[in-house]
């Protein structure tokens, strides 16, 4: 800093230098360390380093990971392949289904950047971790169909926990991987959040994914009711990008005693969703239940009925979705996702490297590398290392999940909020009651955010220690769950056979639900006087991203981006640096733009003195900077 006033000084760069320049002009020594990046980092390091990483409190930590090795450099070097981006680019979406639809070879989705580590370890995985690899990924991997890296709870996640902007990642990831579809999951009416918004709100929230980088979006609503997937099935299409429209699976197919989840049930929305607009129709298995013989018959009679490309997410919580997607694409289904070996398996995806060697030698084989898929996957083991205090600690697939039908991606999320509660030792129990209030709600499609109404009433019941008997009881009063009431109102929209009365009543209290979709109720929002206030809150001036973001989730934004204010990017810190700051003696060099490193040495810390603040000794590019942290956290 020091260095930077003198070499910006009027009377420097005049060169009218003397001995005495500094002594006649004091404001050289005036530093605005709140304003300087470098400053702002080492006190967010100093602060892991004195009081641990918030997000860390009580996880087993056996010593502080080191950071992945990257496949060899020179790959680098080669030129980015051209892939499925480039052929959307050329043919435009309408074509580009036709083209997925007529494809011999099956198509592949990676959802290692999403899906997967929402599913493993709680959507905790930081942009760093995949932007060290995207280049790669590009070079590597071109064969893909996309790679879903954006949207479901990595949206929220990323500001809330890991302080960082998601749409940054997003533009950083699109930067660096030209050739693939980027995909992202959107929860329809309920945009990347947990509530109903504002047509206007989704709208926007779409046009701002799709400049920033979306092109595929695969959109579902919570209870499958189409009409609250309309709007953002609209604004995908004009925004030009893709229009995944996605049934979303439950119960199963062959189970007399839960007819209303039949065959007729799904044909009937998937024609509805071509009938919507969608390029692509999506089966979202969100729990992993759609067993062998119901993904043929599933995917068969759909080739039958509908003249949509079928793309085939699933989960492994049971151990066998290969033999799913196997038997899916056994059935004529055209794409299928998965996760690189290291971040597969268990609440995640299948195996993609696996599903694409069951294909090798036939004529779908997906012509994927299977070397060049190993090299990614090593990387993301020592990823994966990094993460492993938030994983849960699950060895196996279990048939458990056939009864609770928790979604993958919910698993881990829920597991850390009853772990919040004091609950995690009775994670069996919770699990249990999950089953019991689907039963109790009507036995529903559980989705974000269904899913989480379900949760929140599951965790409820535990702690609270009520049974369903207790729940459906009139005369026993209960204050049920915020999300629970919004959920029986209808803001969530209904299930084709609406919930049940007696449970309704008993939770709204003689309020009536609504008559009609939560989104055509609620009036247009004001975006320019929303930015406005945003802004005041915020203290600073937000972008269009900025306001996107505070309009899903205000109060987790403004937490962010006064975060943000406070200690600049943290998201240019390396995983271990960021969970567990230096330890004496450690360097490392932080690159915070394109040419610009910061090389940031701890060289050791005082005991707190009377002043009540511990004095921190950091070497920054070589200079001392001593950094004082508050005693109390
Ligand atoms: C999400 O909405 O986050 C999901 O992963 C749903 O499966
Ligand atoms: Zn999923």
């Amino acid at each position: 800093m020091f260095l930077e006033n003198v070499i910006n000084h009027q009377q420097f760069l005049s060169g009218e230098c003397t001995t005495r320049f500094i002594d006649t002009n004091p404001e050289l020594l005036q530093f605005e360390p709140r304003k300087d990046r470098a400053t702002k980092l080492l006190n967010f390091i100093g602060r892991v380093v004195v009081h641990g990483h918030p997000e860390m409190k009580g996880r087993h930590v056996a010593e502080k990971p080191a950071q992945p090795l990257l496949p060899n450099k020179d790959i680098l070097q080669q030129p980015v392949p051209k892939g499925s981006r480039d052929r959307l680019l050329e043919l435009g979406p309408e074509k580009f289904a036709e083209w997925m639809r007529q494809s011999p070879k099956v198509l592949i989705t990676d959802t290692t950047l999403r899906d997967a580590h929402q599913s493993l370890f709680a959507t905790r995985m930081r942009s760093d971790d995949m932007l060290r690899i995207a280049p790669y990924y590009a070079r590597l991997a071109p064969e893909l169909l996309s790679l879903e890296c954006w949207g479901g709870a990595t949206f929220d996640v990323a500001m809330r926990f890991l302080k960082e902007d998601p749409w940054q990642r997003l533009r950083d990831l699109r930067a660096a991987i030209p050739n693939l579809l980027l995909q992202m999951l959107l929860r329809g009416s309920n945009g990347v959040g947990y509530t109903n918004y504002p047509d206007n709100v989704v709208r926007y929230f779409v046009q701002q994914a799709a400049q920033n980088g979306i092109d595929l979006f695969r959109i579902f609503d919570s209870l499958n009711w189409v009409e609250n997937m309309r709007v953002s099935i609209d604004a995908v299409r004009e925004a030009g990008a893709l229009a995944e429209g996605a049934i979303c699976y439950t119960a199963d197919l062959f189970d007399a005693k839960r007819p209303k989840y039949n065959l007729q049930y799904y044909v009937k929305l998937a024609k509805e969703l071509e009938a919507a607009g969608c390029h692509v129709l999506g089966i979202k298995d969100m729990a992993g239940v759609c067993r062998p013989r119901a993904a043929r018959e599933l995917v068969r009679v759909l080739k039958q009925e509908v003249g949509l490309p079928i793309h085939f997410h699933t989960h492994d919580t049971s151990g066998i979705a290969a033999a799913s997607i196997l038997a899916a694409i056994e059935s004529g289904c055209d794409a299928v996702d998965g996760a690189l070996d290291s971040m597969s398996g268990l609440t995640s995806q299948a195996n993609l490297s696996s599903v694409a060697a069951a294909l090798e030698n036939t004529d779908k084989d997906p012509g994927l590398n299977q070397q060049n898929l190993f090299q990614l996957s090593t990387y993301f083991e020592g990823v994966r290392k990094l993460y492993a205090p938030f994983e849960p600690d699950i060895r196996s697939g279990t048939a458990d999940v056939y009864r609770h039908e928790m979604p993958g991606g919910q698993y881990t999320n829920l597991r850390e909020q009853a772990r919040s509660l004091g609950l995690e030792h009775r994670w069996a129990e919770v699990a249990g009651m999950y089953a019991e209030v689907n039963q109790l709600f009507g036995d529903i499609v559980k989705v974000t955010p269904s899913s989480k109404v379900v949760g929140d009433m599951a965790l409820f019941m535990v702690s609270n220690e009520l049974t369903a008997d207790d729940v459906r009881n009139p005369d026993k009063d209960i204050a049920f769950p915020e999300s629970v009431v919004q959920l029986m109102k209808g803001e969530l929209g209904f299930p084709p056979d609406g919930f049940p009365e007696a449970l309704q009543k008993k939770v709204l209290r003689g309020e009536k639900p609504l008559t009609g979709r939560a989104g055509a109720l609620m009036a247009d929002a004001d975006l320019d006087a929303i930015r406005k206030q945003a802004e005041k809150e915020c203290e600073q001036p937000l972008s269009d991203s900025d306001l996107a973001a505070y309009l899903m989730y205000p109060k987790v934004f403004v937490e962010f981006a006064k975060h943000r204010l406070e200690y600049g990017e943290v998201s240019v810190l390396s995983t271990p640096t960021f969970f567990h700051g230096l330890n004496d003696g450690e360097e490392v060099v932080v690159d915070i733009e394109p040419g610009k490193s910061l090389i940031i040495r701890l060289l050791g810390r005082s005991e707190p003195g009377e002043d009540g603040y511990y004095k921190l000794f950091f070497e920054l590019n070589g200079q001392g900077r001593p950094v004082r942290i508050a005693a109390e956290a």
